[in-house]
Order: structure tokens, then sequence, then C-alpha cells
């Protein structure tokens, strides 16, 4: 490897680094998953603890023993070691506790399972659509779609050398021109695919995250119960640009939903620039 290729990678390592230890990077920094704002997000996040819960319990108690054992059984105080070899009791016990622990994580989440899985009954359906390096929406209730791509901003302060600092910007790599608007209290389905490679539209506040597959369709949905702005990222490693294609949701008020609607639905009215916009796309 050439001297210049180690010098970059040295700086690049470095720069990494301090980023991460930068302290606006310390203050985002969230050591659990989010509880969201859907009935499914509290529950991954119910079942998320509760796993956790028993793994921890199961640590301490295979620790415990085992540094317990250790120490009392040293051989400076003259232990002599057992000569068995084997003992059916303890094949049992250690075979049947795990199945009875395995179970009692499975019930609940499968149970979660089939409730993601579950997108009957929507009220409106969202095609999502990968793009390097955009998102596209296409409400099929409507006749509704648009790019949702990063915001000038962001954009502009992401460039090597841009003279903007990205800590100035609020919401880096994390605001879109146009978000993804539905209203609160909906059951939102999503239909979800790419057009070049894979991607995956990820937000976790709602409890969302899923594969956009070229020639696939996927599904999943979500229902907010809380108007707010969601933010999340493309989740699988599409490219160059890849850390350039956030997800912003917009969820609003039914009334706001509705005026928002008219207005997508009146920006159709075929002016010259919005004929020129749609040949575009
Ligand atoms: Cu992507």
């Amino acid at each position: 490897m050439s001297r210049t290729i180690l010098n970059r990678l040295h700086s690049a390592a470095l720069a990494l680094l301090a980023s991460a230890f930068a302290p606006a990077a310390l203050a985002d920094w969230a050591l659990n998953m989010p509880v969201g704002v859907t009935e499914i997000s509290k529950e991954v996040y119910g079942l998320h603890m509760l796993i956790l819960g028993i793994c921890v319990a199961i640590a301490i108690v295979v620790f415990g023993v085992m540094i317990v054992s250790i120490f009392l059984h040293r051989k400076s105080r003259g232990v002599e070691p057992a000569q068995f070899y084997h003992s059916t009791k303890a094949e049992i016990i250690w075979t049947v506790i795990p199945i009875f622990i395995l179970i009692a994580m499975a019930v609940p989440a499968a149970e979660g399972l089939i409730r993601i899985e579950d997108t009957r009954n929507a009220d409106m359906t969202v095609k999502i659509t990968g793009y390097q390096w955009r998102w596209r929406y296409d409400y099929l209730d409507h006749d509704i779609g648009f790019y949702s791509t990063l915001d000038r901003e962001s954009n502009q302060a992401r460039r090597l050398n841009s003279g903007t600092d990205p800590y100035s910007v609020e919401n880096y790599l994390l605001e879109v021109d146009h978000p993804l608007v539905v209203p609160v209290g909906a059951k939102v389905r999503l239909l979800l695919t790419a057009a070049d490679v894979l991607h995956a539209w990820w937000v976790p506040d709602l409890a969302v995250k899923k594969d956009a597959i070229p020639g696939y369709i996927n599904e999943a949905w979500f229902k907010a119960d809380v108007p707010g702005i969601y933010r999340g990222q493309c989740a699988e490693l599409c490219g160059r640009d890849h850390g350039f294609m956030p997800v912003v949701v917009h969820v609003l008020e039914r009334d706001e939903y509705d005026a928002w609607l008219v207005e997508q639905t009146a920006d159709k009215v075929a002016t010259p620039e919005n004929v020129a916009a749609t040949r575009k796309l």
C-alpha cells in the first residue's frame, strides 16, 4: 500500500474519531432504542426490554455460579476436583430450563411479529421506491407522487471544504425537501420497492425498517398516535451516497392533512411549470 493511501486512511480514521467524540455527537447519543409513537413501536420496545432483562438475569446467574465456584474451589484451598464424566440429571436440567426460557421469549415475539405483518384494513397505501439516492412516495389512493431528496443545506454542508459547518445545520443529513406526509391515527400501508439497488426504509420512532428490493414489493405498516416529525435513514448500504438519503415523515392532524392533500392536488393544475415538472419525473 502506498504511503499516500496510508496517510489518507490515517487522517480519515482521525476525522471519524474526532466526529464521534465531538460534543454535538455525544449529545445525540442514546443508549437505548426509542419507545416510538406507534402501538407496535411500544410493543417492540417492551419486547426488547423483556429479552434484555432475561439475558441480563441469565448472565448474572451463570457468571455468579461460575465466579463463586472458581473462588470457593480454587487450588490454594486444597480442593480435590470431582471425578465424574456424565450426569443425566445435569443434562436434563440444562436442556429443559433453556427450552422454557426460549418458549417464554418466543411466544410474545411471535405475537408481535404477527401484528407487525398484518397489513389488512389499512386506511391508505403509499408506495415507496428507493433510488440512488433519494426516495419516491406515491399515494396510491390519490394521484400524488413526489421525490424526497436530501435538503439543500445538508447537501451543501456535506461537501468537502464547503465552508459550511455541518454542526450549524439543523437536522444535518436528516432533512429532506419533500417529506412523507400522513394523518395521525391512520393505518398507513407501505409498499416498498427499489428502482436500482437494495435500499431499506427505516424510521425508528415508527418501528418500521424494511428492505426495498428491485423487482419485489415488500409490505409494512404503521399507525402514528402522536403528530410530529419523525426521522430515519436508508438502512441498506446502497452506494456512494447511502448516507445522504434520509427519511422524514410528517404526521399531521387530520384537518391539516386534508389541507395538505388539497394543496398537492391543486399543484396538479396544468400550469406550464407543473407540466414541465411532471415530465421531468
Ligand atoms: Cu439507499
